[in-house]
């Protein structure tokens, strides 16, 4: 889904449309913008988000059916999303920990190039629980941030920011992953985070549009998305504290994100606005073996991978 035509999106083009007049050439599919552009966030095909979960599905078919912290299925979710990342030209970190006697890893990848000062993170966590493969939480997430850092390369983006993707471990047993990270960072090193995005459960299946309400800079950069297609939001209450973003609340350091909902009922309201069913819950297979690639709303999955890449394109221009 893209956004209506803004006035940033009409500034690249009319800079594009220049350089190609000037050079008379297209080659180099993805120009880098002219000092002082602003580059115009990518429309993530959702096609290539659903064909990372497809792999993400396998790979729990393939390792019993999960992909849970310390099991075969989570290093290999990690391999998957690593290799990717690696052929796009991220430099890749792997973060090794140890939770409930048994090994977990983080992934941190650093696009090379932004002011190292001012560094943009946006993460999700990458683990299942033990019950199944664990798609719409948090393939979901997982597959859309993976999907924005490659938008990023593809495009030949080169924000003002440093720009940091990171996928966790060990969210299910308590965000022990990203406290992990959080509490291993320098104090100098901490400080230099100017935001952190949290996408944790992003297709669900009777989906709502919720927006973490932490920080108003971030939350207002989302809803402007969401206003921009035409779909109300709703603050994010439930999770409160639930995923990976609060480490990094904790630390200072300021949070927001998107949500598609958990456990919870869909009321009448919602329905109303939303679309879906009322008194159904948003996912009714949240940590259940059903919670496969059947378990995901494409819509919603297509508009908040859309919304994560206009985050980042925007808040580290
Ligand atoms: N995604 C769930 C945790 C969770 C439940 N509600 C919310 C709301 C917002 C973010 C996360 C959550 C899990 O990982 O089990
Ligand atoms: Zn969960
Ligand atoms: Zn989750």
């Amino acid at each position: 889904m893209k956004l209506p035509v803004s006035g940033r999106a009409t500034a690249t083009a009319v800079v594009a449309a220049a350089t190609l007049l000037a050079t008379g050439s297209i080659a180099g599919a993805a120009p880098a913008p002219e000092a002082g552009a602003i580059a115009a966030a990518p429309d993530l095909p959702v096609a290539n988000v659903k064909a990372h979960l497809t792999q993400l599905q396998s790979i729990a078919t393939a390792n019993g059916g999960n992909r849970a912290h310390g099991r075969t299925g989570y290093k290999a979710s990690l391999d998957y999303v690593k290799a990717k990342l690696d052929a796009a030209g991220y430099t890749t970190t792997i973060q090794q920990f140890t939770s409930s006697g048994r090994t977990g890893y983080n992934l941190v990848a650093d696009w090379p190039g932004g002011d190292t000062g001012q560094v943009l993170m946006a993460g999700s966590h990458l683990d299942s629980v033990t019950a199944g493969a664990g798609i719409n939480d948090n393939g979901s997430g997982s597959a859309a941030v993976l999907e924005t850092a490659l938008a990023v390369s593809r495009a030949g983006f080169h924000p003002t920011k440093h720009l940091r993707f990171a996928w966790w471990g060990a969210e299910e047993l308590g965000m022990v992953g990203s406290r992990y990270y959080v509490n291993s960072l320098s104090a100098a090193n901490r400080a230099r985070i100017s935001g952190y995005l949290n996408f944790d459960m992003i297709g669900s299946p009777n989906p709502g549009y919720f927006v973490y309400d932490d920080d108003p800079a971030i939350e207002k950069t989302f809803k402007d998305y969401f206003t921009g297609l035409g779909v109300p939001t709703e603050i994010e209450t439930e999770g409160d504290g639930r995923s990976d973003h609060a480490p990094f609340k904790n630390a200072g350091v300021p949070v927001g994100g998107l949500f598609s909902g958990a456990d919870y009922l869909k009321t009448a309201a919602q329905a109303a606005k939303w679309g879906g069913t009322a008194g159904r819950a948003f996912d009714r297979c949240y940590h259940s073996s059903c919670d496969t690639t059947a378990n995901i709303n494409d819509t919603a999955l297509d508009r908040n991978a859309d919304a994560l890449a206009y985050a980042v394109w925007t808040l580290s221009s």
